[in-house]
């Protein structure tokens, strides 16, 4: 069969779409891991005005949890997941801008981001850290397997006022608490404020290693930090207190 003239491919995939079909199909694409089709319906769905913190929230983090769960369950291996987690980058390319242009002229604070030490798991924590820069953070991502010694130069080069920190494995939660140790030896932890998540993270963990704060995911995080930032005492990253 040949291949549909773009304009009339756009037409019928996209001109006639709502909302919810493009969500589904946005959905189902990225669980398949075509990379190309999501870009294309992601842009597709922007400009027929699906807000984007829609697409993300409920398109690629509700896809993201299904990858999720048929990893557990066996049902998709790690080269499935991998193309997956480009399929999700492919959609978030295209939000990027909207979403960040969402907190533009928002000085809302600045946040530097981590994936713990020995943890090389980095696909929530990117989400967490585009979904803060819609709110108005500045962020600073340290990257992945960030060793404790690295957050506090992070936090002495950078004056964060918020210190965010993932982890996808059970071997490496510990490397929250030695961070969190290490920014109090160093006159540090009273400076920032500390918000953990990932996986087998918990809200009962985060207060048993003393952090200020647990989100269950990119949403739930960005919205702690910005309520964090209302309690704060202080405005601005820029403050030294
Ligand atoms: C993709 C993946 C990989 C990829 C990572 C690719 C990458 N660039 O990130 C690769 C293949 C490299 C990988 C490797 C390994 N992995 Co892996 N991996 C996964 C998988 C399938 C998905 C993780 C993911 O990206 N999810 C999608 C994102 C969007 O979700 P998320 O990460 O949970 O993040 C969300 C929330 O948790 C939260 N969040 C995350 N961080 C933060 C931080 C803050 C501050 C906040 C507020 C919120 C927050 O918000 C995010 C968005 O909503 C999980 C399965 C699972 N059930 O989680 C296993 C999983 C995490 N991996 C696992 C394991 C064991 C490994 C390996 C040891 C495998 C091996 N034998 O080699 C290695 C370890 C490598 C290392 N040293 O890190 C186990 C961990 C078990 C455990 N409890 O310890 C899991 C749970 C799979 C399983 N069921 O066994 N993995």
């Amino acid at each position: 069969m040949g291949a549909m003239h773009p304009i009339l491919s756009e037409a019928a995939s996209g001109f006639f779409r709502n909302q919810d079909s493009f969500l589904e199909d946005i959905k189902e694409n990225l669980i398949a891991g075509r990379a190309s089709v999501v870009k294309l319906l992601t842009e597709q769905a922007l400009r027929r005005g699906v807000p984007p913190e829609v697409i993300v929230e409920e398109s690629l983090l509700d896809a993201m949890k299904e990858v999720n769960r048929c990893f557990s369950a066996r049902i998709m291996a790690i080269p499935d997941v991998l193309l997956s987690s480009r399929a999700l980058h492919a959609g978030l390319y295209v939000l990027k801008p909207y979403l960040t242009a969402a907190g533009v002229g928002v000085n809302r604070g600045r946040v530097l981001i981590g994936t713990v030490a020995g943890d090389l798991h980095d696909i929530g924590k990117r989400l967490v850290a585009i979904m803060m820069e819609s709110k108005g953070f500045e962020v600073i991502d340290m990257g992945i397997d960030v060793p404790p010694e690295e957050f506090v130069r992070g936090v002495n080069v950078h004056n964060p006022d918020i210190v965010a920190m993932s982890a996808l494995l059970t071997t490496t939660m510990g490397s929250m608490k030695t961070t969190i140790d290490l920014l109090t030896e160093s006159n540090l932890r009273r400076r920032v404020k500390v918000i953990i998540g990932g996986g087998p993270v918990t809200q009962e963990f985060a207060q048993d290693i003393g952090a200020d704060a647990y989100g269950y995911d990119a949403v739930s995080g960005a919205q702690i930090a910005v309520s964090m930032m209302d309690q704060m005492p202080h405005v601005g990253p820029s403050d030294t207190s």
